[in-house]
């Protein structure tokens, strides 16, 4: 990266954070932790790897992601919004009767949305035959699929990486939110999946681990990804749920929040006044 890539990437993660953090206040509650933990990734996303036209989002030759922990659609959201999919205004209408907007992605409904996903597990294979699909036509776009650690309790997942790996879907960057918890607890006190990187590994994948928070690490990874050509290819994210806010990292239940009292909204107000400063400061 450039040091004006670097730049510009971390100012969208910073956007992305305070829309997350404005939206969300916004409609009272959502899913905080886990929109969060993905800010960077979207920033690296949008900001660098992915090939996109914001204005004709069905374009032919658009790379395509997956965002099968469905429940950070607003974390998506945020990133669209950023990179000119859509108004801004659109995110004060999050889950309402009618929005565009849905508390999980809809592809009918969402401009660079091309996916339907919430239901945990299932992304997984909808991108793998996307990827599969888009290897049979000789296509050279991307598929990026984001899973959550705590929706690696699904075994559906399993099975489409299974299928990846076998297949060689080297188009299909399968990237690990391990944000290291889920709905309501730490995801090693749930289920303990002891190490994601040894499993991939054993099912095939060349698999890298990066920090969650660091775009460098995060864009370096994905460049590497892209080069791999003869095995199909896994990033996981070492990541912090609510990362890059300060307050959210710190709350042990921040997977879906209320805004309901003062001392949260001050707390959100405070954050958002910082980050807004980080942004200025860089301009
Ligand atoms: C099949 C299915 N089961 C349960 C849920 C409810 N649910 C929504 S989010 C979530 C926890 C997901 O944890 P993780 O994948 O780690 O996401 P993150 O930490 O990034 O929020 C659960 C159980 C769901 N959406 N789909
Ligand atoms: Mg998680």
């Amino acid at each position: 990266m450039t040091g004006t890539e670097l730049k510009n990437v971390k100012v969208l993660a910073a956007n992305i954070r305070i829309d997350i953090l404005k939206m969300l206040e916004k409609r009272g509650y959502g899913h905080l932790g886990g929109s969060l933990s993905i800010a960077d990734l979207m920033a690296v996303l949008y900001g660098k790897q992915l090939r996109y036209d914001a204005k004709n989002p069905d374009w032919d030759e658009r790379d395509m992601i997956v965002l099968s922990k469905g429940h950070a659609g607003p974390g998506w959201y945020c990133a669209l919004a950023n990179c000119g999919f859509f108004d801004k205004e659109w995110l004060y209408t999050l889950n309402e009767g009618g929005t565009r907007l849905p508390s999980h992605p809809d592809r009918t409904k969402t401009p660079g949305v091309d996916m339907t996903t919430g239901s945990l597990g299932q992304g997984t294979s909808t991108a793998c035959g996307m990827a599969q699909g888009l290897k049979l036509k000789g296509s050279e776009q991307y598929v990026y699929l984001i899973v959550g650690d705590g929706e690696l309790n699904e075994g559906q997942c399993w099975e489409a990486f299974q299928y990846i790996a076998a297949k060689k879907l080297n188009n299909c960057i399968v990237i690990i939110d391990d944000n290291k918890k889920q709905l309501d607890g730490y995801t090693k006190d749930i289920l303990n999946p002891f190490s994601y990187e040894e499993k991939m590994k054993a099912f095939g994948f060349d698999t890298q681990v990066v920090p969650g928070n660091d775009v460098e690490a995060i864009d370096e990874a994905i460049n590497r990804a892209k080069a791999v050509k003869d095995s199909a290819v896994c990033i996981i994210l070492d990541n912090i749920k609510g990362s890059g806010v300060k307050y959210a990292e710190e709350l042990m239940a921040n997977h879906s929040v209320k805004f309901n009292t003062e001392e949260m909204v001050n707390k959100n107000h405070a954050a958002i006044a910082e980050l807004e400063a980080f942004v200025k400061g860089a301009e």
